[in-house]
């Protein structure tokens, strides 16, 4: 089983401080920090999801949307979190470029080639992916049900955090992803299964 990891939009503005900050969403940063070693020791690919915005979309609730204004394109709150520890060969995606279009799955992403996530994973012949990041009631459900389309899914419920606009929303996320075929696995366990 080939696995690959995916990083959901750990990036400034969803952590404590920035534009669209999910409440401790920085914690989740040491924890992706050990998977990124493990992935990178076992020489399997590690991808990156960014949201990345133009100033104006429909998006941004200034232009009718629902959220405000995070994530610009080239803008400090854009950038990754500084603590992530990414390896050279981490590829990255982006998404969210389109001003008509709210799009939350990582599969949605395109690399600087205009590859999609799908058919970098399908290039690298990758059967299962391991999904952490954030937010788990937005991009990280979004990519997964949209992963669980075409790989196996481990859901890191130890490198996820949540916007929790309503208190439950994280937990139902997960629910909905569990019910979709997501397998829920912590560090320790990979930790453990790999001994
Ligand atoms: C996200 C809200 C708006 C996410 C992106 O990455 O989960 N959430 N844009
Ligand atoms: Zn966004």
């Amino acid at each position: 089983m080939s696995p690959a990891l995916l990083i959901v939009d750990v990036q400034n503005d969803f952590c404590p401080g920035g534009a669209l900050a999910v409440a401790q969403g920085d914690r989740v940063v040491p924890v992706l920090n050990r998977y990124i070693e493990i992935f990178v020791k076992d020489k399997n690919p590690v991808i990156a999801s960014r949201d990345w915005h133009p100033r104006r979309t429909k998006h941004f609730k200034d232009f009718g949307g629902p959220w405000p204004v995070h994530c610009v394109a080239n803008t400090p709150g854009a950038a990754f979190h500084p603590q992530l520890k990414f390896p050279p060969q981490a590829i990255v995606v982006s998404k969210g470029m389109d001003p008509d279009k709210d799009s939350y799955s990582a599969f949605q992403a395109v690399d600087e080639k205009g590859r999609t996530l799908l058919e970098i994973l399908k290039q690298s012949d990758v059967q299962e992916l391991f999904v952490g990041g954030l937010a788990t009631d937005y991009c990280v459900k979004a990519s997964v049900l949209d992963a669980l389309k075409d790989f196996k899914v481990k859901l890191l419920t130890d490198a996820v955090k949540g916007v929790n606009i309503h208190p439950d929303d994280s937990k139902r996320a997960i629910e909905a992803m569990v019910a979709a075929g997501a397998v829920e696995i912590t560090f320790k366990e990979l930790e453990a299964n790999r001994k």
